[in-house]
């Protein structure tokens, strides 16, 4: 297969000799070509949907020329012609990833998973251990949502000024070199208008971080003009207050139109050196650019461009500038010209066929053995009509795909359902092995398969001595942070009051005093880029501690959580990971923002992260402690009410590791169960004690961990003696109660063992008002628990438990 060349440059000053010129020329037209021929494929029916980079080719070819080994980007859909460039994108690949070729070896982005246009490099080995990413060209995993590129890109930039600055860090060359690697993120115009965007700029500027991020400037977000998306009608005149000045730290702002051979090279090696060297923020305005084919494969812009900026793009095409460039320059003849454009289009024709072989080629292997398999079981069945049909209308199917193949399988093993004979086993089992291979293609990778997976962290419990003292809980965190800072190098921790005064609720405090401002610190307001600083960090070999205030303000973060980080490892099929641990603190306390518990929302966005629920501070600094021994991403809920509650203090802080998927009996009883986590634990077993005095049994479990949930069957097996269970939670009805109860009735197959009707206790459905009536008559209380219970038992036993 023919390679596309890459460059691989550290030079600091553009090789403007005529080879490399050619070169560039070269893969500015094989883009081009790709983009081309791609649309072609989606209207022929090979491809569902297509969008494509044409007409920014030129700018990316000198990003990718100043773009250096250890270097990162985090772009959008239009960045081919940059991986390209870099060598980290084959022609043949690019259209593996359009017809969703599911083999990582011919779509390492993602395996057939992201829609094309979406791009990635492989920082992990097969077994999820890291590459040494600073002998690698680095892109993160592409996202659909506009603007969504910006948060990590600042923790991406902002790992290189941590492995600068932080002398712990120094040894991990293969993470980094003294922080010389740059964060290179790309964003079209339109979507410059997003929050995030700002907020991200805002960011970079007040950390002084190294990033250039490009705008690639068409004038448009689909059919809308620049006039409805950007104050001035220009982002660099809009960000014109961002621009550092010679007394004060800030971004460099550089303009440059998008057809400017020269121009542009000139843009980005300065830009790269200025990062790199300085730990300046640069941001490019790539303006003039064009769209020849429009938006994507969605539509025309006939629909929406006048006639006159049709013409304009017509005229200012990026490569046919070039093109004039090389001529006037005299750098080539126009035939030398035409004979590179004649090899290109060959080179992508051939390429393009190889990708679409192949991607079809195990497709026709499957189609074939199905047909023939239900053709032979056809032969010894009263169905055989039906039967033949359906394998010959199989057969039929112009361009088939996986769908065609096993829907008619199973469809045949309906019909099929009356006989029992071998030729129909063969079919069954034939079914069932590509049931695991596309379990595998489709469905793999969600969480963690290597061997830091948090199922493989063995359970170290906590132990206590004469020593072991009772402190207010936030007191076990803080000295098991500290000793965690002072273990591992690679941990730090960061949010909004995590510095100076060690967090709102002082598990940090004085922590930063001692280990430095780069190890604890604090960031501005700003939840999307906090999780996104976190992500990007990660993303870099780091163990980042994000902080969220309080569970109240994760929304402002959960975009970055559900898009980005939690579908990150499915999205590459494990091809990268960004081992984050959001910290955060909720449950019951004080009014409509310092009360949430919305773990149904978490664990309906946030499936890929692991989940944990801690009831008090010794559970959460044991849970911390096996995810920095894992490397899933998670999102920690700490008690709100529970920092200055009396815990015994163990003597293994920062060894013993709270197993993740495994519920804690709290209280053995024998009449019913309740399950909980969280602030609900001392609760659920306070009114435990009351129902022990009116006669009823209760066992009270504690889930720990909603994702994983209950991996060892603990909650089943309880119900097994008891026969009666209530799921209860602080969430609204319906939530993660109601999750719970899914994952044990249906999960766990108890059904059977039930004598009384499953039941679950919430919150009420609108959030907590404020005080502590506005608590009791909001959150369930003790007294709902009780009475809940009571209910049930009166129901079994009125005799014993009359009605109240
Ligand atoms: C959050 C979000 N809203 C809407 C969309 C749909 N969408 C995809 S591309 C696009 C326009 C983006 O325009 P621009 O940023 O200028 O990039 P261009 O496609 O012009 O290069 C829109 C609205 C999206 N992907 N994400
Ligand atoms: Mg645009």
């Amino acid at each position: 297969m023919p390679e596309v060349q890459p460059i691989r440059k550290t030079v600091i000053s553009p090789d403007l000799s005529k080879d490399a010129v050619l070169e560039d020329f070269r893969v500015a037209l094989l883009s081009r070509q790709a983009s081309l021929v791609g649309r072609k494929e989606v209207f022929m029916g090979k491809a569902k949907f297509g969008i494509f980079g044409d007409g920014k080719e030129l700018a990316q070819i000198a990003m990718a020329r100043a773009f250096q080994l250890g270097d990162f980007r985090s772009g959008y859909y239009r960045d081919q012609t940059f991986m390209m460039a870099i060598g980290e994108l084959t022609v043949q690949q690019y259209f593996s990833q359009l017809y969703a070729h599911t083999n990582v070896e011919m779509e390492p982005a993602s395996a057939g998973r992201l829609m094309n246009g979406h791009f990635a490099t492989r920082s992990l080995n097969e077994d999820g251990s890291w590459k040494e990413l600073t002998k690698m060209y680095n892109s993160a995993a592409d996202i659909s949502p506009t603007a969504a590129q910006m948060p990590k890109l600042l923790g991406l930039a902002f790992a290189s000024k941590l492995f600068r600055e932080n002398k712990g860090l120094k040894g991990f060359t293969d993470l980094s070199i003294n922080g010389n690697e740059v964060a290179w993120g790309s964003i079209g115009n339109a979507s410059t208008s997003e929050g995030i965007f700002f907020e991200a700029i805002n960011a970079a500027g007040v950390m002084q971080v190294p990033m250039v991020i490009s705008i690639w400037d068409d004038a448009y977000g689909i059919s809308v003009p620049q006039e409805y998306h950007t104050t001035k009608g220009s982002i660099s005149e809009a960000l014109a207050g961002f621009e550092r000045t010679d007394s004060q730290k800030g971004f460099e702002i550089i303009k440059v139109k998008g057809w400017d051979y020269e121009g542009l090279m000139q843009a980005f090696f300065n830009a790269g050196k200025i990062a790199r060297e300085e730990h300046v923020p640069v941001l490019i305005h790539v303006d003039e650019m064009t769209q020849p084919q429009g938006h994507s494969t969605s539509g025309s812009h006939e629909r929406y461009k006048s006639a006159e900026r049709l013409k304009w793009e017509k005229e200012w095409d990026c490569i046919d500038k070039f093109r004039e460039y090389i001529l006037s320059s005299k750098i080539a003849t126009p035939e030398t010209l035409d004979k590179i454009e004649a090899q290109v289009k060959a080179d992508v024709r051939k390429q393009k066929e190889t990708a679409w072989q192949e991607f079809s080629k195990e497709i026709k292997v499957e189609l074939q053995e199905a047909i023939s398999l239900i053709k032979g079981a056809a032969e010894y069945s009263t169905r055989k009509v039906i039967l033949t049909q359906m394998a010959d209308e199989l057969s039929r199917t112009i361009n088939p795909i996986r769908k065609d193949v096993i829907s008619t399988v199973r469809k045949a093993l309906l019909a099929l359902r009356f006989d029992s004979n071998e030729t129909k086993n063969k079919l069954k089992s034939w079914y069932k092995e590509q049931t695991e291979k596309n379990h595998d293609r489709y469905n793999s990778h969600l969480y963690s398969e290597s061997k830091w997976s948090v199922q493989n962290i063995e359970e170290v419990k906590p132990e206590y001595d004469e020593k072991s003292i009772l402190v207010d809980g936030r007191e076990v965190l803080q000295k098991y942070f500290d000793y965690t800072l002072e273990h591992n190098p690679k941990f730090f921790a960061f949010g909004e009051d995590v510095g100076k005064i060690g967090d709102v609720n002082q598990a940090f405090a004085g922590l930063q005093a001692k280990h430095g401002e780069l190890r604890v610190s604090d960031t501005s307001i700003r939840e999307a880029t906090i999780v996104g600083q976190g992500i990007g960090t990660a993303l870099r070999g780091l163990r980042p501690v994000a902080e969220i205030q309080y569970i109240d303000y994760l929304l402002y973060g959960l975009q970055m959580l559900s898009d980005d980080l939690a579908c990150l490892q499915y999205r590459t099929k494990g091809g990268q990971k960004a081992p984050l641990i959001i910290r955060t603190r909720g449950h019951r306390l004080e009014g409509v923002w310092h009360s949430g518990s919305p773990m149904g929302m978490i664990l309906s966005t946030l499936r890929g992260m692991v989940v944990c629920v801690p009831r008090d501070m010794t559970q959460a600094a044991g849970m911390y402690s096996t995810l920095l021994k894992s490397d899933e991403p998670a999102i920690v809920v700490e008690c709100l009410n529970g920092y200055r509650l009396k815990e015994k203090l163990p003597s293994n802080l920062g060894e013993y590791n709270v197993p993740l998927g495994k519920p804690e009996v709290l209280r053995e009883g024998k009449d019913i169960t309740i399950v909980t986590y969280g602030s609900m634990c001392r609760i659920v077993l306070e009114a435990a004690s009351e129902l022990n005095e009116l006669g009823i049994d209760v066992e009270v479990i504690d889930v720990q961990t909603l994702l994983p949930f209950d991996t060892y069957g603990v909650i089943g097996n309880s119900i097994k003696k008891t026969n009666r269970v209530i799921f209860a939670d602080e969430d609204v009805p319906g939530g993660a109660s109601a999750y719970m109860m899914q994952q044990v009735i249906e999960g766990q197959e108890v059904f059977r063992y039930l004598d009384s009707e499953p039941l679950t206790i919430a919150a009420k459905a609108h959030r907590p008002a404020y005080s502590s009536d506005g608590d009791y008559f909001s959150k369930p209380s003790l007294e709902d628990i009780v009475e809940k219970v009571y209910g049930v038992m009166n129901e079994v036993d009125p005799k014993s438990f009359p009605a109240l």
